[in-house]
């Protein structure tokens, strides 16, 4: 199966890349390094606070980039900085949704055909477990195209999976915060992010082929 969304990537991949680090080299080497390997690499807040928006068009030359923002504002505010997003060639967005169905729908008009993932359960506990039902609702409704939901806490994961009616699952927490991949892939993730356990290892490549090839050793049989 070749995911033809994806140009960057010959093979199948269920893993997002979260590259959380300062440095523009050190960015730039890591997403060159494993691009070709990964679904996505995601970006959060080390990396653009350090580097600007401008990183996004860099770092796309390896990869497509989903900036994880986790955006939570009034309409007109996450409006302005998903279209920057977009401006920037990112292929994808992560918003929040507690913000409610305003906020989500402006992030998804403003997305045009970027991909928007909403925060539905988080890889610690939150005040979102309180309210995992209604976000998903919510997201759905906004018409998002895939959910956030923690790869290391198997109760929150499964009961977004049921009530997911097949928009995408993300899911962080595997590897540094304990999860473990084909656990959350069989519970329902259809992505699993990985930063630290592949970023902090010496060999960044090796360790990403390792847990890619503990999924097709456990799940392909
Ligand atoms: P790693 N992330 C997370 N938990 O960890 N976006 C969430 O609930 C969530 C996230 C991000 O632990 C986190 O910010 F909604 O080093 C980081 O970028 O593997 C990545 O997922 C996890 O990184």
């Amino acid at each position: 199966l070749l995911y033809t969304h994806n140009k960057y990537t010959t093979m199948e991949s269920k893993i997002i890349f979260a590259l959380d680090v300062y440095d523009y080299n050190t960015a730039m080497e890591l997403a060159r390094t494993v691009g070709e390997k990964v679904f996505a690499i995601k970006i959060n807040w080390p990396v653009i606070l350090e580097n600007g928006i401008k990183i996004v068009r860099d770092l796309s030359k390896y990869a497509n980039i989903i900036c994880d923002f986790k955006l939570a504002d009034i309409d007109n505010t996450v409006s302005m900085i998903t279209t920057k997003v977009k401006e920037y060639g990112g292929y994808g967005i992560i918003s929040h949704s507690f913000t409610g169905l305003n906020s989500l729908k402006a992030v998804v008009k403003s997305a045009g055909n970027m991909k928007v993932f909403s925060v539905v359960s988080m890889s610690q506990e939150s005040y979102l477990d309180n309210i995992t039902e209604e976000l998903i609702k919510i997201s759905r409704e906004a018409g998002v195209y895939g959910l956030v939901a923690p790869g290391n806490r198997p109760y929150y994961l499964k009961k977004v999976k049921e009530l997911s009616e097949g928009l995408k699952i993300i899911s962080p927490g595997v590897g540094a915060q304990g999860g473990d991949i084909v656990n959350a892939m069989l519970l329902g993730s259809d992505y699993v992010i990985i930063g630290r356990s592949i970023y902090n290892s010496l060999d960044p490549l090796g360790t990403l082929e390792g847990f890619s090839s503990s999924i097709n050793n456990k799940l392909n049989k």
